[in-house]
């Protein structure tokens, strides 16, 4: 309901809508109506009731409610369910019990702060309150376990792409999961299973965007490598925007992906790739080692032909490019 009235206001922004033409639509009551816009009010939108004329949004909050995302969304099932939370410790670990739970594929669940954020190898990921986006999509895909990779890079790809529409940046993906704008990072991918000898329950994709952050806003910790979307185009960006525009990038790779397999996403992916073709630094846990980024398996697996030419896959690893 409140959802159905809040579209309604956004439809008519500028124009006053009568409590009676609002209530005939909806086929609910005034003081229903007046409940909603008090909810509305307090969520941050400011609305103005003006006697005789009725009601008209005046402006809308950056927020990342459900309601804010969902009056955005162009998708089927991504996202069509949504779990909003004002502060979290993580959102993998809200989507890990969902998922358990048997919630729907698609479910998404939506962070304004995090408190106990993780990366890979549990790494912390710094979550300030109300300039990012920290989200985590379930997905249930019927593919074997060794695949599961490949949707870190369908999501880069997605989230590379969404990021252009929004604000026409040109961002770049370092392997695997890291995405960079002029070589800083604004956007981490973490990619967690749950899964049973060789068959996937489900697929947890958490996804940090530093969105809103001035660079005084940078935690200390990662003043020197992160960047965020503001400070590279100099404007406030609305996240519910860009939830919107991922959710709807994600969700045409992914049909095209279970149905095609996973070649145009490789291609998408190489073309955004900043680290194919150059000398990298590789970490891995047995050791660190330098070569050539030749190109993805059609696994997702980097291939690194070291100085003797000898060709190394790479599972997981932390890369470097070293400044040439
Ligand atoms: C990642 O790990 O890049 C994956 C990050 C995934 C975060 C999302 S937010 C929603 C969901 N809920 C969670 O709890 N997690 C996911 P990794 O490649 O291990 O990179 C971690 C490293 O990135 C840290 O060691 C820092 O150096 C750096 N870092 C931490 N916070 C950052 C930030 N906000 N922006 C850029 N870099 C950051």
């Amino acid at each position: 309901m409140r959802q159905q009235l809040l579209e309604m206001l956004m439809n008519h922004q500028g124009e006053f809508l009568s409590g009676q033409q609002i209530s005939d639509q909806l086929n609910c009551s005034r003081t229903a109506i007046w409940k909603h816009i008090a909810e509305l009010r307090k969520q941050g939108y400011q609305v103005e009731a003006a006697p005789k004329k009725g009601y008209r949004i005046l402006s809308s909050p950056d927020a990342v409610t459900a309601d804010e995302i969902s009056i955005r969304l162009k998708t089927e099932k991504f996202g069509r369910q949504i779990v909003s939370k004002e502060s979290v410790s993580s959102t993998q670990e809200i989507a890990h019990k969902l998922s358990h739970e048997k919630c729907e594929e698609g479910t998404l669940v939506v962070a304004d702060e995090q408190t106990g954020a993780r990366g890979r190898m549990g790494r912390p990921w710094q979550s300030p309150k109300g300039s990012g986006i920290w989200m985590s999509l379930i997905l249930r895909p019927e593919i074997p376990l060794q695949r599961a990779p490949q949707l870190t890079l369908l999501t880069a790809v997605a989230v590379v792409k969404a990021i252009h529409k929004v604000t026409g940046l040109n961002a770049e993906i370092k392997w695997p999961n890291d995405i960079l704008i002029n070589g800083k990072k604004v956007v981490g991918i973490l990619t967690e299973l749950q899964a049973e000898a060789d068959r996937i329950n489900s697929v947890i994709i958490g996804i940090g965007m530093n969105v809103n952050l001035s660079s005084d806003e940078l935690p200390d910790e990662i003043r020197g490598i992160a960047t965020s979307l503001q400070i590279e185009t100099g404007q406030a960006i609305r996240r519910a925007d860009l939830i919107a525009a991922v959710m709807k990038e994600m969700e045409l790779l992914y049909k095209q992906y279970l149905q095609e397999g996973f070649h145009l996403i490789k291609l998408l992916w190489e073309s955004y790739a900043l680290s194919l073709g150059k000398r990298i630094k590789v970490r891995t846990i047995s050791g660190e080692f330098e070569g050539f980024a030749k190109g993805i398996t059609d696994e997702g697996v980097l291939l690194l032909e070291d100085d003797e030419n000898q060709i190394h896959q790479i599972y997981s690893a932390d890369i470097e490019i070293p400044r040439s």
